[in-house]
């Protein structure tokens, strides 16, 4: 039937399919609605089962006892929470509510930038999704939970076979008293290029209903003048507005007086007055030292008038110290991550800074039992992920040399390893800072963090210096996103591109100096619907598909025509997930809610001489064959 032709058709095995797949072998599709749901969820486990899962294939195996992590039991029921206060009397009463407390809040970082800096983005939402009800019950103090944005949006569709939007309204649905938060990368979305407007004003609408409350608009060049559109977006949803100053270099040398305290409280300025609610402060590769987070802290509260969100990474291992200092400085909310998914590239740990301030005037008041408990069912989730650690084995000053974002480290490092870079980890570290000095020392943080690192892995392999790629006379090959970068079209860096380089990069090519949006023409979105629907056959496109389609067009289709073949697995346990089953195994999965189905793994039958191999399960009590090919 059409699994099995589809599964054997050797577009399919050469993993080069695409939509264009489906246009070009109607045939094969024309049978697809005879599938029902359960035997595509069994088609997934047959093939995993058989043929493994290609993102795991050659790492690490997580340990037997993982398998179905156990939420702790609600506590109680979810008392109102900061989710109350903002649908009740909004997004300005939110801030001043804030204002006005004396403890030190919270929000908890783990359903995003925690895993992000882990475990390479790659949490599935299940291991979310059961442990909300937990946060609500038993948390209800915290400020916020940041569970959506940044690199999650792609990777859920990408890499984990699932829909973000659908992520983002479990959550909310299952944490009914605590606002959620996104991270957004103003005009470059929830992406690595800068959208029209448009489509940038429809995606923070779409979000702000599917149920993000607090969005963190930053900009990769600190550019305020390339963030109004999305923050004025946010502001119409009646959401809550955090405009994020980055922090860069080191505050208190004087050799790098480019990013001094009078920078960063200028552009809070610029940030308040463009109708933030609250300032944000991303500290994205941990650089802020104590030292300098007591002076900075005290200027942004002092001179700005905005309640104060601070972010850090634990890299150097000071990031505790540093949120010390902070709270000490009267930060208003700072951003930690379960302890079981804290430190190092991380964010520093909730329980240890909970318990700092026990007793003190910023006592946070959240219940240091109830982090333990939930921080142990995280424990348990992050060893299903073992095939996504990044093997880091200790904090390291090295960052304050090369600056990478927590969210980037483990990634570059990965893709140094890919090139075969990885015995040569400290030269590309120091390659990072030279380009970043080259570029006229910039704010590196999705996209410019990823164009410093391109650039960075490009001159380790080439064995180029920074006189070679500067000198006139030497010719370079730039990479594509280094020369886009010099075009402007991710905006302008405090004092511009260093004119020599950008000249040698443009080869006479006139740069923008405006805002990349204003050359942008908008997207026409139901034309864009139109042709969606065309190419998915038909099929009726809500606003959260086309909001997922605009950010990233092919990502979407690839995963839409992945969803017709094997369904909801999204539901799936995460090991199963990555490893499918072994025979005699039994996992209950809940399609829908109330919807559950029971799946027993039977056995493996022989792999037939068209190579395929049939595998029987029980579905529901009852008998069920599929066959895959083995490509094994
Ligand atoms: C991806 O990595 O592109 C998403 C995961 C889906 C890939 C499926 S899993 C079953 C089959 N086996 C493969 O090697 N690829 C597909
Ligand atoms: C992102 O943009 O994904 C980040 O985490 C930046 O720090
Ligand atoms: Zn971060």
């Amino acid at each position: 039937d059409f699994v099995i032709n589809l599964l054997k058709h050797p577009t399919f095995l050469d993993d080069t399919y695409t939509t264009k797949f489906i246009d070009t072998t109607p045939d094969l599709f024309s049978f697809k609605k005879r599938q029902d749901r359960a035997t595509k969820i069994l088609t997934y486990l047959a093939d995993i089962s058989v043929n493994g899962h290609p993102e795991t294939a050659g790492r690490v195996l997580p340990p037997a006892q993982a398998r179905l992590p156990v939420p702790p039991a609600p506590l109680a029921d979810p008392a109102p929470g900061t989710r109350q206060l903002l649908d009740e009397k909004g997004a300005q009463a939110v801030a001043d509510w804030l204002a006005g407390q004396s403890q030190l809040l919270i929000t908890d970082t783990t359903m995003r930038d925690g895993h992000q800096s882990l475990l390479a983005t790659r949490m599935r939402s299940i291991d979310m999704i059961r442990v909300a009800p937990s946060y609500a019950a038993n948390l209800p103090q915290l400020f916020s939970v940041e569970c959506w944005g940044g690199a999650t949006f792609d990777v859920a569709y990408r890499f984990l076979q699932e829909c973000p939007w659908q992520r983002l309204r479990d959550i909310r649905s299952h944490m009914p008293n605590l606002m959620t938060q996104m991270l957004l990368r103003a005009s470059n979305g929830v992406g690595y290029t800068n959208y029209p407007d448009n489509v940038v004003e429809s995606f923070v609408k779409q979000a702000a209903e599917t149920g993000v409350d607090v969005f963190r608009v930053f900009d990769s060049l600190n550019w305020v003048e390339n963030m109004r559109v999305a923050m004025d977006a946010v502001i119409d949803t009646g959401k809550i507005c955090e405009g994020t100053v980055c922090y860069t270099g080191d505050m208190l040398d004087p050799d790098r007086s480019k990013y001094d305290l009078k920078y960063y409280v200028g552009m809070a300025k610029e940030l308040r007055d463009a109708g933030a609610h609250i300032l944000g402060l991303k500290d994205m590769a941990g650089l802020l030292k104590p030292g300098a987070a007591s002076q900075l802290i005290r200027a942004l509260k002092e001179e700005v008038g905005l309640p104060v969100h601070f972010h850090t990474h634990d890299t150097s291992g000071m990031g505790g110290a540093t949120i010390l200092a902070a709270s000490a400085a009267g930060v208003d909310v700072v951003d930690c991550a379960m302890d079981a998914l804290s430190g190092n590239t991380s964010q520093p740990t909730m329980g240890s800074i909970v318990e700092a301030l026990t007793g003190t005037d910023r006592d946070t008041g959240l219940d240091i039992g109830a982090i333990r408990q939930i921080s142990n069912y995280w424990e348990r989730v992050r060893e299903n992920y073992a095939a996504f650690e990044s093997g880091l084995q200790a904090p390291a000053s090295e960052v304050y040399l090369h600056e990478m974002p927590g969210g980037q480290f483990t990634n570059l490092k990965a893709q140094a390893r890919s090139m075969g870079l990885e015995d040569r980890w400290h030269e590309v570290a120091q390659a990072y800072a030279d380009v970043n000095r080259m570029f006229g020392d910039i704010v590196k943080v999705t996209p410019s963090s990823k164009v410093v690192g391109d650039m960075a892995l490009m001159m380790v392999a080439q064995n180029l210096t920074p006189a070679q790629v500067t000198d006139p006379a030497v010719d370079v090959s730039f990479p594509d996103s280094v020369v886009d970068m010099m075009r402007g079209n991710l905006g302008q860096p405090p004092g511009g591109w260093p004119e020599a380089l950008q000249k040698k990069i443009l080869k006479g090519e006139t740069p923008l100096t405006d805002r990349p949006g204003a050359h942008l023409e908008p997207v026409d979105l139901e034309a864009a619907r139109a042709r969606l629907s065309e190419e998915l056959g038909g099929k009726a496109i809500d606003n959260e598909d086309l909001n997922g389609y605009l950010m990233y067009p092919k990502v979407f289709t690839d995963y839409m025509s992945r969803h017709e073949i094997y369904g909801p697995v999204r539901t799936l346990p995460t090991r199963n997930f990555f490893y499918g089953m072994e025979p005699g195994q039994e996992i209950s999965v809940e399609i829908d809610p109330g919807k559950t189905l029971e799946i027993r793994l039977q056995t493996l039958g022989e792999t037939d001489d068209q190579g395929d191999i049939k595998v029987f399960f029980e579905l529901n009590g009852q008998p069920r064959s599929v066959r895959v090919p083995n490509r094994k």
